[in-house]
């Protein structure tokens, strides 16, 4: 088994290529749900929705969320209306925070809504929300604490971060059949190409998570997000910046610590200060074939790993 842990559009791509690569019941993709939100009373789960989107081929591509063949008429109505608007919600998007959000209140878990809805859209691997605990990332800005997507989305992740903090995450469980695929000794943990601060932050600070990670006996591999000091999506490079470190694959690498065995990077990106043994490759992933090869890449270096 592999246990690919991932948040946003990047760690999206790569579970995809590893889908297209291992038979489903071998792989295991753990969503970050420290973005989920409440919003219009609708629960709000945007790192399972890319995946679920993703891994069955309908996310949109040029938005990197939501679906795509998507009509905008909730979020023109919510306008005239006045409602809040900053957060965009499409219409096929909207059927599924409905549904999910009406099913949580009858009391079902969010693993047991997302696997439901995995397997009506016949997605193959587990994709499992990293706790079915709520655990809800906020930041501490130069402009004060903030909730994740009023940042993310509302301010465009423009306030520099000074902490972080998982709200929930010291009272959360990590989610059971990711604690019992830990445990049935898996080939690899794959720690996919995410923000490290905020998309695998929020599953790392699970209580014993890290533990049953070293305790598995699987080599650990990540893929750095950062190429050329850029990040390719999102704010990861300024968040290094805020943190006082050079973005760059050397501080991906100390930034997970001990816990990784390797890291596939950019050739480019290699220096002799990375501990973890390294993999250079090309890590950006624009077409399906891109996603393949970095799959292979990293599956590859988890062999080599064990
Ligand atoms: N990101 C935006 O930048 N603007 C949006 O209006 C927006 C809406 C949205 C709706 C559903 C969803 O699942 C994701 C959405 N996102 C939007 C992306 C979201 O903020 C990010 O995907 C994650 O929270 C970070 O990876």
């Amino acid at each position: 088994m592999i246990i690919a842990l991932s948040g946003g559009v990047g760690g999206a791509k790569l579970a995809l290529g590893l889908a297209q690569l291992l038979p489903a019941e071998e792989l295991c993709i753990v969503a970050n749900t420290g973005d989920d939100f409440e919003h219009f009373g609708l629960t709000v789960c945007p790192d399972i929705d890319t995946l679920t989107y993703t891994l069955a081929g309908l996310d949109n591509r040029q938005l990197g969320w939501g679906r795509q063949d998507e009509s905008w008429a909730f979020m023109e109505t919510l306008g005239t209306l006045g409602g809040e608007d900053w957060f965009r919600l499409g219409d096929r998007d909207l059927a599924l925070h409905v549904l999910r959000s009406h099913r949580l209140r009858a009391g079902e878990s969010l693993s047991a809504i997302t696997d439901d809805i995995r397997t009506r859209l016949q997605i193959g691997p587990r994709l499992l929300p990293m706790s079915d605990d709520p655990v809800r990332t906020r930041l501490l800005t130069d402009e004060g604490w903030m909730d994740f997507q009023p940042w993310f989305v509302g301010r465009r992740a423009a306030p520099a971060v000074r902490r972080i903090d998982f709200t929930g995450a010291a009272a959360a469980r990590p989610q059971g059949a990711l604690l019992a695929a830990l445990a049935a000794r898996p080939r690899a943990v794959v720690i996919c190409p995410s923000n490290p601060f905020i998309s695998i932050g929020p599953i790392l600070a699970l209580p014993g998570l890290r533990d049953a990670i070293r305790a598995s006996g699987a080599p650990v591999i990540a893929v750095s997000p950062i190429i050329a000091g850029q990040a390719v999506k999102g704010p990861t490079a300024k968040m290094f910046a805020d943190a006082g470190a050079a973005p760059s694959a050397a501080s991906v690498a100390a930034h997970y610590g001990d816990l990784l065995d390797g890291l596939v990077l950019e050739a480019g990106d290699l220096t002799p200060d990375i501990a973890p043994r390294c993999f250079p490759a090309r890590t950006l992933m624009t077409t399906q074939e891109d996603k393949i090869a970095l799959a292979r890449i990293v599956l590859a270096a988890a062999e080599a790993l064990r």
